[in-house]
Formats: structure tokens, C-alpha cells, sequence
């Protein structure tokens, strides 16, 4: 499983293998030699990917403006005045990352967009709704936290000022880095009536079932925390066992309870993860003073997902006294469980039938920038297939057929939506 399939436009035409042919170049920046990408947000192969999105829009007649939290519009504006129909995603990707996740989205909502846009044009028409395509900033939240910043700035749900001063662990400021990759303005974004988004499954269900379109119905409740483990600074050696205060250790043991307890419910009730970690002073011969990490716990059901935050608070307790150490939560995010419009699952559905494509009603256990969308506006969320489930890995891969296939989904769903 090396090497993940280029794109091959060779046997479609149109539309469709300008878009296969788009997303193949798109895939090239920040590309990692397993064939993933590496661009997280306000990097310099975030920033050049940008300045490509720009003039991909803006060669097809749409006018490109930045945000003040780095999101970028390609706006097409029919109806002077009236609200737009927002479709994108994101181009940020995490550290060694698929090329799919994000990115097939907002190219899909740029190509979906320029149908529409030689439609109405060669058929002198206009459509109710003017039309935007976004790219969001930092849906991923690798290297700046939260995840979903842009789109949570766009919907209310985040101050700007405290997004912009987000610093990464190298100290640089969202500011800052949205400055160096020529990535915000002043403009005050689109007035949105509907928002629409495409984007790869990241599990197996959709494959096993051989669905080729999923409308989604809902999204997993999430809590995401913070924990700084404190202890004390001692040498490895010659401090006896019984007077150590291991940070490390500390962290250890509620890595090990997070998955204890996802694995207390039942088999895909609950999951949970670390997936970052800071260890002070990381270095030899030294008993590690302070750690911090992020945890995440999901799961369909706030009520198993509360249950299974008590049980690992509970267990914050015996770390600390086995460990002799502190844990203090600095931070939280959390994602209740709310419904998509089902007028956009029944659409996404009516849709995919009409194109002869099998499809099912799924939720998303990632978050997406519309799980924050749909909280200020009717949004459709459509998901293709990942093949294996594998993603936030360089071999994350959706095949051709697929991604083609959303494309023409997503492209009637938007045209429906302009329609109003
Ligand atoms: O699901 C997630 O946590 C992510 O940020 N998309
Ligand atoms: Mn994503
Ligand atoms: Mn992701
Ligand atoms: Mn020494």
C-alpha cells in the first residue's frame, strides 16, 4: 500500500477532468514523499496554495476577498444585494496528511461553481442567490487550536480577536502567520442564505455498504481537553522511587484511562484519543517536571458521552495520587450532537437518486467547518467513500470514480440551492 493513485483525468472529459486534472496539481503543494501532503494552517504551502486558489477563481470570473480570520471567498455576485449560497471546505491539512481531506472539498465547490456559473451565463439566466466558494482557515486545528477557527469566527461561535492571537507551539501568532502567507483582509464575508460542503467519509461504513453518496444526518458529540500533568524535576537515577513526582508517568496512566475507559462501553459507543503530547523537559536522565496533552472523547450519544467523561474525571483522581503528581485541565471544547436540516438530508438524497447513486443516511464523527455552519444556516453535508477508512495518513485515498461522482452531487445540490 506505497503509493496512492494519481488522479488520471484520461478517461473523463469536461468538467470532470479539468477537476481531476485541478485536483492533481493541488495535491502537489506541501507534497510529502509517501504521497500525502504536509500544509497546516498559515503555512508558506498553505499560503502558495491560496494564492493558486485565487487565480483558479479568479480566471473564472470570480472576485477573490480574505477575512479578517483568514477565510477566503470566491465570490460570484448575479443578484446584486441578495444572500449567497456559501459551498467549500478546507485546504489546511494536518502533519503528514491524505490529500483528500478538505481539499476535495473546496475544489469540488470551485468546479461545482463554475458549471453554474457558464450555465447561467450561456443561458443569459440568474439564479435567486448569488454564489460563494470558501476555504476556510484552520479547520484542522494541528497547529493552531481549536479546529474549525475560521469557520467558528464566521458563525459567531469565536472571538476574532482571541482567534488572531492564538500562538503556536513555536510561539507565532495566527495573526502573524496569516500576515506571512498573504492571508487575511478586511473584507466582512458574505451574507449567507444556505451553506454546502463534500467531503470524504474517514471511516469504513460507507464503503462496506457500497454507498456512493452519504447525506449527513448528524454529528458526534465531541469533548476535547487540555490536561497539564504537573510534577517535579528530579534525576532519573539517583532519586529513590517513592520520592519521585513523574509528570510523565502522570500523562502515561491517563493515556492508558482514556482508552480503558472507551473500552468500558460497548464496541463503537464511545472513542477516545490523545493525540498530542509535550513532555518537560523531554531530555535524559530527568524526571519529567510537566506534560501537557490533548485528549478527545466522541460519541453519538451525549448521554455515553457524559458518562464516559465522569468516569475518566474519576480516574484523574487515583493518577494523581499514584503518581504523586497534578493534573489541571487547561482547556475545553465541546461539540453537542445536533441534527442536520432534514430538508438538506432529503435533498442530498432526492439528488444522489436522481444521478442513479446509491446513498444513505450517515453522521460524521470528524467535525467539519458545517458542523459549525449549520448552527447559523440551513446546510447540506454530503460525504463520498475512503477507501479502508484510512485518513489523517499520507495513503488516504478516495478513488476517481468517487470524487466524481460527489462532484456532480455537489454541483445539483448548489444549483438547487441557488434556485431557492
Ligand atoms: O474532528 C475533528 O476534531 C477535526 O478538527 N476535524
Ligand atoms: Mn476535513
Ligand atoms: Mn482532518
Ligand atoms: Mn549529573
Amino acid at each position: 500500500n506505497d503509493a496512492v493513485p494519481n488522479p488520471d483525468p484520461s478517461t473523463y472529459e469536461g468538467r470532470d477532468a479539468a477537476f481531476l486534472q485541478d485536483f492533481a496539481t493541488l495535491s502537489t503543494f506541501g507534497a510529502t514523499p509517501r504521497g500525502g501532503v504536509e500544509r497546516q494552517a498559515g503555512s508558506p504551502a498553505d499560503g502558495e496554495q491560496r494564492a493558486w486558489l485565487t487565480d483558479l477563481l479568479t480566471a473564472q470570473g470570480f472576485t477573490v476577498h480574505f477575512d479578517r480570520a483568514g477565510n477566503q471567498f470566491g465570490l460570484l455576485e448575479l443578484v446584486p444585494g441578495a444572500p449567497f449560497v456559501l459551498v467549500g471546505s478546507h485546504l489546511d491539512s494536518q502533519p503528514t496528511a491524505g490529500r483528500y481531506d478538505g481539499a476535495f472539498g473546496v475544489l469540488a465547490a470551485a468546479h461545482a461553481a463554475f458549471t453554474l456559473a457558464e450555465e447561467w451565463r450561456a443561458a443569459g439566466a440568474v439564479p435567486r442567490y448569488n454564489l460563494a466558494v470558501v476555504n476556510w482557515f484552520n479547520e484542522e486545528g494541528s497547529r493552531f487550536k481549536p479546529s474549525m477557527m475560521g469557520s467558528s469566527v464566521f458563525t459567531g461561535k469565536l472571538a476574532l480577536e482571541d482567534a488572531l492571537a492564538t500562538t503556536d507551539p513555536a510561539g507565532i501568532a495566527v495573526r502573524e502567520a496569516l500576515a506571512a502567507t498573504a492571508s487575511s483582509g478586511t473584507f466582512g464575508g458574505p451574507d449567507p442564505a444556505y451553506y454546502a460542503e463534500i467531503h470524504i467519509e474517514q471511516g469504513r461504513g460507507m464503503e462496506r455498504d457500497g454507498v456512493a453518496i452519504g447525506a449527513v444526518a448528524s454529528n458526534w458529540a465531541a469533548n476535547k481537553y487540555e490536561f497539564v500533568i504537573h510534577g517535579e524535576q528530579s534525576h532519573t537515577g539517583s532519586t529513590v522511587m517513592a520520592d519521585r513526582q513523574d509528570a510523565l508517568l502522570g500523562a502515561s496512566l491517563l493515556v492508558v484511562a482514556a482508552r480503558d475507559v472507551a473500552d468500558a462501553f460497548p464496541a463503537g459507543a464511545v472513542h477516545t484519543s490523545v493525540g498530542e503530547l509535550h513532555v518537560y523537559p523531554n531530555s535524559p536522565v530527568v524526571v519529567a517536571s510537566r506534560v501537557s496533552l490533548l485528549l478527545d472523547l466522541r460519541s453519538a450519544d451525549e448521554e455515553l458521552l457524559a458518562a464516559a467523561d465522569r468516569q475518566l474525571h474519576e480516574q484523574l483522581r487515583v493518577i494523581e495520587e499514584r503518581a504523586r503528581v497534578r493534573i489541571e485541565k487547561t482547556g475545553s471544547h465541546c461539540w453537542p450532537v445536533t441534527p442536520y436540516q432534514p430538508a438538506g438530508v432529503e435533498l442530498a438524497e432526492k439528488i444522489a437518486a436522481n444521478r442513479g447513486l446509491k446513498h444513505a443516511r450517515v453522521q460524521t464523527i470528524a467535525g467539519h467547518d458545517s458542523t459549525n455552519m449549520k448552527d447559523v444556516v440551513p446546510t447540506v453535508m454530503l460525504f463520498v467513500p475512503s477507501v479502508e477508512g484510512i485518513s489523517h495518513n499520507e495513503h488516504e485515498y478516495t478513488t476517481d470514480e468517487d470524487i466524481v461522482n460527489g462532484l456532480h452531487v455537489l454541483t445539483d445540490t448548489v444549483r438547487a440551492l441557488c434556485l431557492g
